[in-house]
């Protein structure tokens, strides 16, 4: 086939194959993917392969199971490419697969099913390229082995948070109204969504467990179980949030006491429940004693008694346990400047590292705060070596522009994995949530993974802000490999969905597309809270500039802004000690306003307006300019959008939505600068540089 034809999803010369992945009508697609194919393919080992026809232009692409030296002689360049993997036969894992070009034959072997499935996603990616010259042999297997989309969707519409908590995609795509959605296929295209991204689990339901909600353990657990069998065709596993106060909530127990004998046994009955229904379950997850969920303190148990009495429920099954570190006392005096949330996930879990079973994960927050645009990472990642840790990010925008601004957040995951915590040259955050990190790092039972919260809805564009699918796409392409480049990231997505034919120039899209996206993340850094103090959203529903929103409540977030200066001293000489949670070299360079880097200077340290950065301006200086500099970038997002409008090189609907949305994000971004930039002038008294008008 030409290559322009066989860079379509799927070989050529088979197109039932391909559409077989994505047809409602073909639930049973992982034994399919591993059954004897369409004649003439290879198929698995021992099966009574047909003769392989290289070179006869008959074919281009094989998909076998059961890899390495095991294909057929007459299996033509898929076996020459199985021998070659000889040696590492059954090497690939769950969801690896080789990857070559042999003979004008392109071969994507696995061990089993879903690496199958993964590999046909890569010949997607590749495009043309994957049916150009010859390849060697490659292996590919995901650094990171669970790579979970936490939704924080509720069953009931809650009375304050709505249908998903910090949703801003549409309703969810499970539920509505306190009932399943009823609509599979769109369950369907999803789950192949998250394949194709690099994803392998997710939970269904918010970790805030309330109402209907909590009976999905139960009377509802048939909701769950057509959801599984729905997703489990592209290898996605479903997991599933509870309460910890269930066993009470359920009205069926007057305790919920982790040590207690009949609350043990009422969770692994609940859990034997599960597993005869959903045999692959993959097991709970649990937000306990954190913003009035309930939680083991009540009974005077620590967070591991609580975890792994869920722990041995699922134990028998091969089930998982997603305890997260997200602990802190929103209840705090904001009187009391030594009291720090940063310091709360530490604190609690710390003196507990060791004691968790191996069937928990302990889910931190990247950051000791909570999602904002600019933290350093979270000191917990680099401090529970006996524990499996798992990195969660947020790609719902909660606190990056709630998907009405653009933000694309590749470029800060990359970072946040790539960060060295025992310094350069040591193991980085993305090998602890590997399990990878030796010494220094997570269990060797192996790490926890990644876990993402969701941006996807029931929006047509899946994410209502059309350009945040990118979101979705780079986690999962950075779960599977964390080394790659968030910007070739971004290439890729765009490849894939942004359909070249239908443009006139697709050069000038791309241009635009990395235009508005590649440094959107810093953008919306600049017209926001400067320096990594963080917050200055609007209490509650956190969208949009309230500089003191949160500065006299007990949430514990604050700047400290007065006349003299702003930030937060989180030093061990004068602060609250939080820069001791990290190991060197990270400890002093925090500590010491000489290292500390000017992005996080304010999370860090509480200085003068006049203070001077790394950057030679000052920080009063600085909060003016980023303010200007980021409006200005978002009304040149503006004009480049705009620009292409006309030449048709996107659909008309969504270069619609996207113009809605910039429009927005323009407004809200003047309303950033003017609210940040006025409060500072007010609070320091000190003019700006340029004379630009302040209000
Ligand atoms: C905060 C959100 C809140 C979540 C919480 C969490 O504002 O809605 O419930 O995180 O992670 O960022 O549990």
């Amino acid at each position: 086939e030409e290559p322009s034809q066989a860079a379509k999803p799927g070989p050529p010369e088979d197109p039932g194959q391909a559409t077989k992945l994505g047809q409602p009508e073909d639930p049973g697609q992982p034994t399919k993917l591993g059954q004897p194919p369409e004649p003439g393919l290879p198929t698995e080992p021992g099966q009574g392969a047909q003769p392989g026809r290289a070179g006869a232009g008959s074919y281009d692409l094989v998909l076998a199971l059961g890899t390495a030296g095991s294909l057929p002689a007459g299996a033509g360049p898929a076996a020459e490419v199985g021998r070659e993997l000889g040696a590492d036969r059954g090497g690939l894992g769950p969801e690896g697969f080789a990857l070559a070009r042999r003979d004008a034959v392109t071969v994507v072997l696995a061990d089993e099913p879903a690496g199958l499935l993964h590999g046909l996603f890569q010949v997607v990616r590749l495009g043309p390229a994957a049916f150009g010259a010859d390849r060697p042999v490659e292996r590919h297997r995901p650094a990171l082995r669970l790579r979970l989309v936490s939704h924080w969707d509720n069953v009931d519409v809650h009375p304050v948070m709505g249908q998903v908590e910090r949703g801003y995609a549409g309703g969810s795509i499970f539920w509505l109204d306190g009932a399943p959605r009823q609509d599979p296929e769109r369950v369907r295209d999803y789950a192949r969504l998250l394949a194709a991204c690099g994803m392998n689990a997710m939970t269904v339901n918010n970790v805030n467990v309330h109402g209907t909600a909590t009976r999905l353990l139960t009377d509802r657990l048939d909701d769950v179980a057509a959801i599984a069998d729905l997703v489990r065709p592209y290898g996605i596993r479903v997991h599933l949030s509870v309460n910890f106060a269930a066993p009470v909530t359920l009205g069926e127990l007057p305790t919920a006491d982790p040590l207690d004998d009949d609350v043990r046994a009422w969770w692994a009955e609940a859990a034997k429940r599960v597993y005869g229904t959903i045999p692959d379950f993959g097991g709970f997850m649990v937000k306990a004693d954190s913003e009035g969920q309930p939680g083991p303190y009540r009974y005077g148990r620590t967070h591991a008694d609580g975890a792994n009495m869920l722990a041995d429920a699922l134990a028998p099954y091969g089930g998982m346990v997603h305890w997260r570190a997200f602990v802190y006392d929103h209840r705090q005096d904001w009187r009391d400047r030594s009291t720090d949330r940063a310091r709360a996930a530490y604190d609690h879990f710390t003196p507990l590292d060791g004691q968790f079973r191996d069937n928990v994960i302990v889910q931190v927050k990247h950051g000791p705060m909570d999602f904002q645009t600019r933290e350093p990472v979270s000191p917990v990642l680099a401090a529970m070596p006996h524990t499996r840790l798992a990195l969660e990010v947020q790609a719902t925008q909660e606190y990056t522009g709630q998907q009405r601004h653009v933000c694309y957040l590749g470029p800060w995951w990359s970072e946040v994995l790539r960060f060295a915590p025992w310094g350069p040259g040591r193991p980085t955050v993305a090998s602890v949530a590997a399990g990878s990190a030796g010494d220094d790092g997570a269990a060797p039972s192996g790490g926890g993974g990644l876990v993402v919260v969701s941006n996807v809805g029931a929006d047509h564009y899946w994410t209502g802000h059309p350009l945040a699918q990118a979101n979705l796409y780079a986690i999962g392409r950075l779960g599977w490999a964390p080394d790659l480049d968030p910007l070739a990231v971004l290439d890729e997505w765009i490849d894939l969905t942004f359909t070249p034919s239908a443009s006139t120039d697709p050069e000038l899209l791309r241009d635009t597309l990395h235009a508005l996206l590649d440094d959107s993340w810093r953008t919306y850094e600049r017209y926001t809270a400067p320096l990594g103090v963080g917050f200055m959203v609007a209490p509650g529903h956190h969208y949009g500039p309230d500089v003191d929103g949160y500065e006299y409540s007990r949430w514990g977030t604050y700047h400290f802004a007065d006349r003299d200066g702003v930030g937060v001293d989180r030093t061990r000489a004068a602060g609250t000690g939080f820069t001791g949670q990290y190991p060197q070299p990270w400890a002093d360079r925090y500590e010491s306003l000489e290292t500390c880097p000017d992005e996080l200077l304010l999370f860090f340290h509480h200085v003068p307006y006049r203070h001077v950065l790394h950057s030679g301006s000052t920080v009063i200086q600085h909060i003016y300019d980023t303010h200007f500099a980021g409006v200005e970038q978002v009304a040149e997002l503006v004009r480049r959008w705009e620009r292409i409008g006309p030449a048709g090189l996107v659909d008309p609907a969504l270069h619609a939505r996207v113009t809605d949305r910039l429009a927005e994000q323009q407004r809200c971004a003047e309303e950033w600068r003017d609210k940040v930039n006025t409060y500072f002038l007010r609070k320091s008294g000190v003019p700006d540089a340029h004379g630009r008008r302040i209000y």
